[in-house]
């Protein structure tokens, strides 16, 4: 088996949720907060063997948009002035780590 951490926009993560359960795959999900734009995303835990998570992938990434946020600029200009720089966010960031054991009691 195999754990799944999906870290998802949330603006997507709704439809990602829904994606999932209809496509048939178990999940939990987690509120968690960027580090660097410090604003919400969404993780999502899925334990799964290992021969899906290509199927899971799929669906995430189907329902996954990349967009840019503006954010202001940390180093001002010579000038003192601060201009907003653009950041490129998301899809999904998506890590794969091996699971020692499942059990549902
Ligand atoms: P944030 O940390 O809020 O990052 C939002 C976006 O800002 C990132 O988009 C990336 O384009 C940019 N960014 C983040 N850290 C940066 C840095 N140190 N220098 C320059 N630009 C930076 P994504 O890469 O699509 O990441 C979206 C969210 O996924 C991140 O939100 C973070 O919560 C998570 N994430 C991405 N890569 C990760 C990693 N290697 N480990 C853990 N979490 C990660
Ligand atoms: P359980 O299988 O006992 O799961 C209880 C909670 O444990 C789940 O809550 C979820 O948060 C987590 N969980 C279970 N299996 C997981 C896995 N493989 N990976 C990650 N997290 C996992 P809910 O998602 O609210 O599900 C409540 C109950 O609804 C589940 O009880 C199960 O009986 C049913 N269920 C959930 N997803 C289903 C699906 N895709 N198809 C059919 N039944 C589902």
């Amino acid at each position: 088996m195999k754990l799944v951490f999906a870290i998802v926009n949330s603006d997507d993560s709704q439809a990602v949720g829904k994606a999932l359960l209809k496509a048939g795959f178990y999940a939990t999900k987690l509120a968690s907060t960027g580090g660097f734009l410090s604003s919400g995303n969404t993780t999502f835990l899925t334990c799964i063997e290992e021969e899906r998570i290509d199927d899971l992938i799929e669906v995430i990434r189907q329902k996954s948009h990349r967009r840019t946020k503006t954010v202001p600029n940390s180093t001002p200009l010579n000038s003192g002035v601060e201009l907003p720089v653009e950041v490129e966010v998301g899809g999904a960031t998506i890590f794969v780590t091996d699971v020692e054991r499942f059990e549902k009691l």
